[in-house]
């Protein structure tokens, strides 16, 4: 595997984010896993990049302190005490300074340092670790927490234990993905003759191999008798040298959660949500707040005023008689006009009923099941919680985005004052009809010198009068037409403007938050891939 620093900056963060997105969504044991993963890698690399930490572990009387003594050239470690022995780990340096800000993040109390101006060895740092098949607890828990921290791990185990149950499937085998930084040590070869060592050797390889420690290389020690002891110190210096023990370690325990994250989050899915079922949502729930009375209210209310304001102006006011629909409504111009802009406008419409209220949730019900389809069951009620989180503001604010919406009937048609003007003037040549037929004879009489005109046997003013009543009820007839032709349109553009503010509140409060659950679905996929990568 290739693991530059740079790469595993990456990988670190990436992890970071997916931990992130899946808080509260994940499988909380494995996202909190993978939180303390990420937390702990940061923490390595913040520290020394130069040191690499190595452990000896294994099983009691196995000989890791006499190995961690054989190596470090001391007599620090106590071989063979009466047990239980501590259950704290020791550590041993090289050099002028031991790194005390790694030990102190290892938890590492006691700590030597070897004064040798041997550069090899100069950035190695040691453990002897408890025994981790000790009957006390303390000594697992250290073993435990160690083997999570430390860069490198040599496996120590002697010809009597080396198949031990404790080792191979409490440790080994659920570390193999870490084979790379792992090597195992079998200890006290003194105690076999060659053919027996040769046969055990053999085992241990083939057992190694089957539990996928390929990549783990097999030495052969005796403590005792010094054998091996410069092999191992060899690849010991060769590990520090390479410098790259700590990255891969940490690599490993990235890409190993990120490969966790992965399968918590399932098989992929689409995670979108269905542009039809989103309109179908957005109108049912326009209707239930009541958007089709609004526009009901606007053609009525536009017919109301248009006929009242082309009308014949002696049956038009009837017309004014009919309450406006819009006022009634608390809507529109009207109210507007009512309002200060300040006042929080909520409109009289009735609340949805039973039915329409009922359409709003199966539609929903059906939007959100479909976006969420497949999706792990964390992640389906976070959708779910998105998409009704905001329900008990959601009539209101749908209220107001009504009460708000400019229906563009403040002010009449222009037309309509020139129709009014018309109709008046023909009122006035009703009346001058009237007067010229019943005081025109005594006009002409009087000498104003106005003719008397007859057609067909009936006086002009009478033809006049007539005339004219015929022309205004025609002119209120054209004016009805274009009227309604008007209440149309106007109901047409105020139900596109209300579907509009519809959408956009319907958006923010619903379809808004699920996007971003959804989103942060896919953040999160996006992540683990690329902390996997
Ligand atoms: N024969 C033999 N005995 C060993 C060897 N290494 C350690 N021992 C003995 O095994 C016992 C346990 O050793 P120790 O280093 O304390 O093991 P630890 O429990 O793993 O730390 C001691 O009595 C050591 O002297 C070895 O290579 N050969
Ligand atoms: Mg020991």
């Amino acid at each position: 595997m290739k693991s530059s620093p740079n790469k595993l900056a990456s990988r670190l963060a990436a992890l970071s984010e997916a931990v992130t997105a899946m808080e509260g969504r994940g499988n909380p044991a494995v996202v909190d896993r993978a939180a303390k993963v990420a937390t702990r890698a940061g923490q390595r690399v913040a520290l020394s990049g130069d040191h690499t930490v190595v452990a000896l572990a294994g099983s009691t009387g196995s000989g890791k302190s006499s190995l961690f003594n054989a190596l470090s050239g001391t007599q620090l470690a106590q071989v063979a005490v009466r047990r239980p022995t501590t259950s704290k780990a020791m550590a041993v340096g090289w050099g002028t300074e031991l790194p005390n800000d790694l030990l102190d993040w290892l938890d590492v109390g006691k700590r030597h340092l070897v004064a040798s101006d041997d550069e090899q060895l100069r950035n190695l740092v040691l453990l002897d670790l408890p025994d981790h098949d000790s009957t006390e607890e303390a000594h697992r828990v250290t073993v435990d927490r160690m083997v999570e921290m430390v860069d490198a791990i040599i496996w120590v185990v002697d010809p009597q234990k080396y198949a031990d149950a404790a080792l191979h499937d409490g440790y080994l085998r659920p570390l193999a993905e870490h084979a790379d930084v792992m090597m195992v040590v079998l200890n006290q070869s003194d105690r076999l003759p060659a053919d027996q060592l040769q046969n055990c050797v053999a085992d241990l390889r083939a057992l190694l191999d089957g539990e996928g420690l390929r990549a783990s290389p097999l030495m052969v020690t005796s403590a005792q008798r010094g054998d091996g002891i410069y092999n191992l110190r060899d690849s010991l210096v060769a590990t520090v040298a390479r410098k790259r023990a700590m990255v891969h370690r940490v690599s490993l325990d990235v890409k190993k959660s990120a490969r966790q994250l992965a399968v918590d989050l399932g098989p992929k899915v689409p995670a979108k949500m269905n542009g039809s079922l989103k309109e179908q949502v957005t109108e049912t729930m326009g209707d239930a707040a009541g958007v089709g009375l609004v526009v009901n209210g606007v053609r009525e209310a536009w017919r109301r005023r248009g006929t009242a304001a082309t009308g014949w102006p002696l049956i038009s006011w009837i017309a004014r008689l009919r309450p406006d629909p819009l006022k009634q409504l608390r809507l529109g111009a009207m109210a507007a006009i009512e309002h200060s802009p300040t006042e929080v406008n909520r409109t009289s419409l009735p609340k949805a009923n039973a039915v329409q209220k009922a359409r709003v949730d199966q539609g929903l019900r059906e939007l959100i099941d479909q976006a969420s389809q497949g999706m792990p069951t964390g992640w389906v009620t976070a959708v779910d919680r998105a998409a009704h989180g905001r329900a008990s503001l959601l009539a209101d604010d749908l209220d107001t985005a009504i009460a708000s919406t400019d229906l563009k009937v403040k002010s009449g048609a222009w037309w309509w004052v020139l129709f009014g003007l018309l109709q008046w003037l023909l009122i006035v040549t009703v009346i001058g009809g009237l007067v010229w037929w019943l005081a025109g004879p005594a006009l002409a009489t009087s000498g104003f010198g106005i003719p008397l005109y007859v057609w067909y046997g009936v006086p002009a003013g009478v033809w006049v009068a007539v005339g004219s009543v015929l022309a205004g009820l025609l002119l209120a007839l054209l004016g009805r037409a274009f009227v309604i032709g008007g209440a149309q349109s106007r109901a047409r553009r105020a139900r596109k403007e209300l579907n509009s503010a519809i959408s956009a509140v319907v958006e923010a409060q619903v379809f808004g938050p699920v996007q971003a659950e959804l989103d942060r679905y896919h953040r999160a996929r996006d992540a683990v891939r690329e902390a996997t990568r």
